[in-house]
């Protein structure tokens, strides 16, 4: 309870920081862009996903998405994902949960239901993309989206948010 309480302190902070973030850093480039790979959709979707070159925790990739005037992915339709698929595999995706990457769903707003939002944009999550058997809330402490491959299909695993993961970052919607 203790736990919990604490890292829902963490997240309202977190998103206090990244509003003051956003009006001063964006606009700037990606840190570390060399190592970023990116994509842009040919047809529907309108955005650009960017892959990190580091893991960090949840908290660790909304920071450095936004310090790079971008925002920590959202992934909302079957083009989304299929986008994502073909950013991975220039990455280097890799099998497993540990090869994984941040995106910016959470439940942690309300992990007694554990309805999950897109923190990012703040908007509910509707399409999903889950593995098999997930989400799980492993140790009831896995609140937190991330995408991984799983018999050669990228898909969702719920994540402790302190899991060290790298990151995926997209472009900003346009303000107002
Ligand atoms: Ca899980």
């Amino acid at each position: 309870m203790m736990l919990t309480q604490l890292t829902t302190r963490r997240t309202t902070i977190l998103s206090f920081l990244a509003l003051i973030l956003c009006e001063t850093l964006y606009g700037s480039e990606i840190p570390q862009s060399r190592s970023s790979k990116s994509y842009k959709s040919k047809e529907k979707v309108d955005k650009k996903y960017y892959v990190s070159p580091d893991k960090g925790n949840q908290f660790r990739a909304y920071i450095y998405c936004i310090s790079a005037g971008l925002e920590l992915a959202t992934v909302e339709s079957e083009e989304e994902t299929d986008m994502l698929n073909e950013v991975l595999e220039k990455d280097d995706l890799k099998e497993g949960w540990n090869e994984g990457y941040w995106l910016s769903g959470s439940s942690l707003a309300d992990p007694e239901t554990l309805e999950y939002y897109w923190v990012s944009t703040g908007q509910k999550v509707i399409y999903t993309n889950w593995a098999k058997n997930q989400p799980d809330n492993a140790g009831k402490k896995e609140f937190c989206i991330g995408v991984g491959l799983v018999d050669k299909k990228i898909a969702w695993n719920d994540y402790d948010p302190e899991t060290e993961l790298r990151y995926i970052c997209q472009t900003r919607r346009p303000c107002c």
